[in-house]
Formats: structure tokens, sequence, C-alpha cells
């Protein structure tokens, strides 16, 4: 039961980001919206480019985001999103308290590596104050700990045609009818390479927790929450997002949300 509505409810938070993004009617409103030939799509597509490319003009590649001071954390990172993962990979995980995971980094790299937590922990951290902004309406404070992605990527010495940093994930998004899909993001390298784009297994101080993305997620301080993938199983170095997902990627831009979400 408690499952039905749990799925149920995720499907609606799916309905209601297409309805309140355009005015739609009828029920195959949902179908046509995701579907590749739809002129709105088509639209969203160009304008999502335009933003994209206006904010890389006005905004420096280096520019960095807010941070804030220790006592601008009023609570706990508010859990948004899958908060606790049930697939068998992750529940295998997280019954020995992530022991086994392994970060793998695969694609359009010299050296394809993977990493323990320990071997993430003893890397050089970074620690920063930020505001997490959600497209729901919310923005909350946290200290986030990790390794910076910079450091990752000159390990496993990223191949001159990469232009893509893809994420994926342990969690899957129940879309009703069409099944449930991963969830996946992706940024450019620029974004990849940006001194705050951080790894972050630590959050206020604690260890990650489950609900906040454990054991892994990324920090992308100038974009908005729905990029900064938790539960990240591997990452993987592309020159174009089309493989992925339904090719816009991430799992909330395969249904309209723009791919650069720059705050
Ligand atoms: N794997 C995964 N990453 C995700 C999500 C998700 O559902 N699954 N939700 C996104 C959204 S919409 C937000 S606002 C933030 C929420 O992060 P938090 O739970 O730490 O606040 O995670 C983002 N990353
Ligand atoms: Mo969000």
């Amino acid at each position: 039961m408690s499952r039905f509505i749990v799925n149920r409810r995720k499907f609606l938070t799916v309905a209601g980001v297409a309805a309140s993004t355009i005015p739609l009617s009828g029920c195959d409103a949902f179908d046509g919206f995701l579907s590749s030939q739809s002129p709105v799509r088509d639209f969203m597509a160009k304008a999502n480019s335009l933003t994209y490319r206006v904010q890389r003009m006005l905004i420096d590649a280096d520019a960095l985001a807010p941070e804030f001071s220790a006592s601008e954390v009023r609570q706990g990172q508010r859990p948004n999103g899958s908060t606790d993962p049930t697939g068998e990979d992750y529940l295998a995980l997280k019954e020995k308290t992530f022991a086994d995971y392994r970060l793998t980094v695969t694609g359009l790299v010299e050296k394809p590596l993977s990493f323990s937590l320990d071997e993430l922990r003893n890397m050089p951290a970074r620690t920063q104050i930020t505001r997490h902004d959600c497209v729901e309406g919310w923005s909350c404070i946290a200290k986030w700990t990790g390794v910076q992605l910079a450091k990752i990527l000159d390990e496993a010495k990223v191949k001159p045609e990469a232009r893509f940093v893809v994420f994926h994930c342990y969690d899957t998004m129940n879309l009703g009818l069409s099944g449930a899909v991963p969830y996946y993001e992706s940024i450019d390298l620029i974004d990849a390479r940006h001194p705050q784009t951080i790894l972050a297994y630590g959050c206020n101080d604690e260890a990650l927790r489950i609900a906040n993305g454990a054991p892994l997620r990324v920090r992308i301080e100038r974009q908005l929450g729905y990029k900064m993938a938790k539960y990240i199983k591997g990452i993987e170095l592309a020159s174009t997002l089309a493989p992925f997902g339904s090719g816009k990627g991430g799992f909330w831009e395969d249904l309209g949300y723009e791919w650069y979400g720059g705050i």
C-alpha cells in the first residue's frame, strides 16, 4: 500500500512538472510532451541552449557561487526527490555501510579508474557552505565536504573529444506508465572543472546521510538542485548526450527542464 502511494506521488510530481511548464489538456498530453517530435519540446530545446549561451557569456568560467558562514546553517539539508533507493545493488552496499562502494570513472578517459570511499576521503578535501536552490521553491544552506571533480578528471586524463561529464545514479524514478528509469545528470567540462564542483561524502560535519545521497553526490553550486546528482554510481565522460536516457542530459531534462539550470 505505502509503495503504491510513493510511486503515485512520484508520478504526480512528474506529471506536475509537465503541467506547470506549459498548458496541457487531456491525458495524452503527458506522453505527447515526452515525444521528441513535439513542437513544444523543440521550442524549449532552443530556449534552453539560448539560456546556456547567455549564461556562459555573462558568467566568468571560474566565478564562485556565494559561500556562507557556519552560523547561517540553520537546519539539516532538506531531503528531496529520492531519499532511500531500493535497488538491490544499492541495498547490498548500504548493508555494509558502503565499504564495498566504488566510484567508477569511464568513457572518454585515457585511464578508466575506480575509487573506494576511503580513497576519495584521502584525497585533498574541499569544504564549502553554500545554498541549495530547488525549483520547487525552497532553499537550504549546508556545509559540504568532498573531493574536487577536477582532481578525479585529472587522474583519469580526459580525452580531448570529451565534452560532458555524465553522472549515473543508483536510484530510479517512477514514470507511471513508462515504468522506472534511472536518475542521471550531466554537466559540461567548464562546470566539471569549476573549483566548487565537488563529489561530496560529507554534509554538516557528518558522513553524508542516505536521504541526501550517500555515499556520494555532486555539488554544482552555480546550478539548481536537480543538477546535483545523489547516489552516484559512476561518472562517464562523453562527447554527446544522445546515448543517455532520452538524450536531453538528465532525468528532469528528459521531461522538459533546462539542461543548464543556472542560478
Ligand atoms: N539521484 C538523484 N539525485 C537527485 C535527485 C533525485 O531524486 N535522485 N533529486 C534532485 C533534486 S530535485 C534536488 S532539490 C536535490 C535534493 O538534494 P537533497 O535531498 O540533499 O536536498 O537532489 C537532486 N539530485
Ligand atoms: Mo529540486
